[in-house]
């Protein structure tokens, strides 16, 4: 009797979902059918935020693949409450490291092992992270990583050279600040 009761109660346990250290956001910028005029994040669309990895399978596997994606869309997954803009005080004086794909199933490995990294806390610099973005476009897809602090260096590099190791790129990323982009002054401030 006594087994049964604790092998009940050890499949009840069991059955909790895993609960993951912060809450996660999903994001989709879908600029596929432009409206002429419109602001730049006009359809910017806060999807769901979840705190569990059974939540985090679900969205993936149901929504968010980028070969779901039209050309000139975008998935984003953001710390809970940080909006994927440079005008939000925790991107404001960030940046952001850049990887190009121009295969569709690269892009789609890298947003996978980049999403299971950032909700699964493997960069030593977590707190820097602001979030992650998949840009489905006709020319060349691309991945960015957001971070807070784009001045303090170090931790950058270090974030870069991890992210390569994750995603398991070889060529040279780049960062840009967020600041030279609202400028359209394009040079990468770091390599790695
Ligand atoms: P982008 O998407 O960062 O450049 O910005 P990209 O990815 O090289 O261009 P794309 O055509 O492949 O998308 C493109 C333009 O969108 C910028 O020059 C801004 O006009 C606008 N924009 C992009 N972002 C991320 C922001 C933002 O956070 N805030 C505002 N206000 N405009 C933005």
């Amino acid at each position: 009797m006594a087994s049964d009761a604790s092998g009940a109660a050890a499949e009840v346990v069991d059955k909790q979902p895993h609960k993951l250290e912060k809450k996660w956001t999903f994001w989709i910028d879908n600029q596929s059918k432009p409206k002429q005029g419109a602001a730049w994040g006009n359809n910017l669309r806060k999807v769901y935020t979840f705190e569990t990895v059974e939540e985090f399978w679900c969205l993936y596997d149901q929504v968010f693949k980028p070969s779901k994606l039209p050309a000139n869309a975008d998935f984003h997954l953001f710390k809970a409450g940080v909006q994927p803009k440079w005008e939000d005080p925790e991107c404001a004086s960030g940046g952001k490291w850049t990887v190009t794909s121009s295969r569709k199933p690269t892009l789609e490995t890298m947003w996978l092992e980049t999403l299971m990294a950032l909700i699964g806390e493997q960069f030593d610099e977590a707190d820097e992270i602001c979030g992650v973005v998949a840009s489905v476009r006709q020319r060349q897809d691309k991945l960015s990583l957001w971070t807070k602090n784009a001045a303090n260096e170090a931790a950058q590099m270090s974030i870069g050279r991890k992210w390569k190791e994750i995603i398991d790129v070889t060529d040279k990323i780049i960062y840009n600040f967020h600041d030279d982009s609202k400028t359209r002054t394009s040079k990468g401030r770091y390599n790695v």
